[in-house]
C-alpha cells in the first residue's frame, strides 16, 4: 500500500473506465438508492403534472450533490413516494440490474425493504412479486437469479406461479449477471413487521432471496426490536447482514458484533475493543466509501478504516450503497480506492476476486464466479 495518488480528472476517468472492463461483485446496494436520476425526474414530472407534488421543489432535491445523513433519509422518503407502486418497482428493478450489468458487475446482491401500502393494494408480498417481475423482465443481459441447488426451495410456495427468466446463454457473447436478493428490515418498522419480512424471505427462497439486512436511519429505533426476527432468520438458514456502526452507538455495535452476522455494512464508529472483536471474528465488512464521505460519517478518506482493515487482511468488499443517491458506480468506487489508498490495479482486482468468498449464494455460483475471475486474471497479466 503506497500513499495517496493525486489524479487529474482525466486520469480518474481513465481509471474508472478501466474498472468498468473488470468483473466485479456488488454486495451492498439498496434498490431505491440505486435508481437513475433520469427515472426519478421522469416519475416526479409525472406526479407533478397530476398535481400530487411540486415538481420544481422535488427536482432540486433529486439533483442536489452533497447531502447530510439526515437529508439522505428524507430523500429516501421522497424516492419512495415516486417509486412505490407495482409497475414502477418492476421498472426500477429492471433498470438497476441492467445498470450494474453494464459495468461488468457479474454478481449482485440487491437489497430492498418490502413495503405495505394498503391505499394501492400493496402488501410486502406483492411488492416483492413486483421486484421478481423486474428480474424476469431484464432483457439487455442474461440474468441468473434462482438458486442452483433446491435445498431450501419450498415447492408449496404460492410464488412459484411467477414467471422465472433464468436464462443462461453461455458463450453467446452477451453479458451475464447473477442476482440474489436480500430483504431489508427498516429500523422504523415494528417487531411484527420485521418477522413478516423474514417469513416472506423464507417463502421466496426459491426465487433467489438469500438473506436479511437490517438498515434504515441509524439514529432511529433500537436494533434489539428485531433480534427475535433476526435470530429466527438465522435459525432457518437465511444469511444476515447488519448496518453496523453508521453512528456512534457503542452498545449497539458491541451487541451486533456479538450476534455474529455473516457480514456487516459500514463499520465506521468502532472503538478499539470493537476493532479487536471484529478482526478476531473475521466478519466481512461491506465498505461504501462515497456514501461514508457524502453523509460525513467519515470526514476524509485518509482516515477511512479501509486502510487499517486492508493492512490487517480483514475480509472486505467495496460496494456502492446507493449509486443513484450518491452519483457513484462500482467502477468509481474501485477507482477511488485506488487513488485514495495508493493501491494498484492488481491488488484491488484481488480484493474483488476475494469477495466471491463472502457472497450469500450457493457453492455452484461461487465456483462459476471464481472461473470468471480466473479468466479475467489471465487477461490482466
Ligand atoms: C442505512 C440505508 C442507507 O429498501 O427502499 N438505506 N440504511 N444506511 C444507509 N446509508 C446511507 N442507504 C439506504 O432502499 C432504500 C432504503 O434503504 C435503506 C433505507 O432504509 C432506505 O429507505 P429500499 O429499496
Amino acid at each position: 500500500m503506497e500513499t495517496q495518488k493525486i489524479l487529474t480528472s482525466s486520469e480518474a476517468e481513465e481509471e474508472r473506465r478501466w474498472w468498468v472492463t473488470v468483473p466485479k461483485v456488488e454486495l451492498h446496494a439498496h434498490l431505491n438508492g440505486s435508481v437513475r436520476d433520469s427515472t426519478l425526474l421522469e416519475l416526479a414530472r409525472r406526479l407533478g403534472e397530476k398535481g400530487r407534488i411540486a415538481f420544481s421543489d422535488v427536482e432540486h432535491v433529486i439533483l442536489k450533490g452533497d447531502r447530510s445523513c439526515r437529508e439522505v433519509f428524507k430523500l429516501f422518503d421522497l424516492i419512495h413516494v415516486l417509486t412505490t407502486d407495482h409497475k414502477t418497482v418492476t421498472r426500477i428493478t429492471k433498470e438497476v440490474i441492467e445498470d450494474f450489468a453494464s459495468e461488468n458487475v457479474v454478481y449482485l446482491e440487491l437489497r430492498t425493504t418490502p413495503k405495505r401500502n394498503d391505499s394501492i393494494g400493496m402488501s410486502k408480498r406483492s411488492y416483492m412479486e413486483a421486484v421478481i417481475n423486474g428480474l424476469s423482465s431484464v432483457t439487455e443481459v442474461d440474468i441468473d437469479f434462482t438458486p442452483h441447488s433446491t435445498d431450501h426451495h419450498d415447492p408449496a410456495s404460492s410464488c412459484n406461479s411467477i414467471a422465472v427468466n433464468n436464462v443462461d446463454h453461455q458463450g453467446s457473447g452477451r453479458k451475464k449477471i447473477y442476482v440474489r436478493l436480500l430483504l431489508s428490515i427498516d429500523r422504523r418498522e415494528t417487531a411484527e413487521a420485521a418477522m413478516e419480512t423474514v417469513k416472506l424471505a423464507l417463502e421466496m427462497r426459491g426465487l433467489g432471496v438469500v438473506g436479511i439486512d437490517l438498515s434504515g436511519n441509524p439514529s432511529v429505533g433500537e436494533w434489539s426490536t428485531y433480534l427475535a426476527a433476526l435470530q429466527f432468520a438465522r435459525e432457518q438458514g437465511l444469511y444476515v447482514t447488519l448496518h453496523c456502526g453508521e453512528v456512534p452507538n457503542y452498545e449497539e455495535i458491541n451487541a451486533m458484533l456479538d450476534f455474529l452476522p455473516q457480514r456487516i455494512g459500514h463499520a465506521c464508529f468502532l472503538r478499539e475493543p470493537d476493532w479487536v472483536k471484529l478482526k478476531s471474528s473475521k466478519i466481512p465488512v461491506e465498505i461504501c466509501l462515497t456514501s461514508n464521505i457524502m453523509t460525513d460519517t467519515i470526514s476524509s478518506l485518509d482516515i477511512h478504516h479501509f486502510v487499517d482493515l486492508y493492512r490487517a487482511k480483514h475480509p472486505m468488499v467495496l460496494c456502492t450503497d446507493d449509486s443513484g443517491v450518491f452519483s457513484t458506480s462500482l467502477s468509481k468506487e474501485y477507482s477511488l480506492a485506488s487513488s485514495a489508498f495508493g493501491l494498484g490495479r492488481k491488488e484491488l482486482f484481488q480484493l474483488a476476486r476475494d469477495s466471491v468468498e463472502f457472497i450469500f449464494a450457493d457453492g455452484g455460483v461461487k465456483q462459476e464466479l471464481k472461473e470468471i475471475f480466473s479468466s479475467a486474471a489471465g487477461k490482466l497479466e
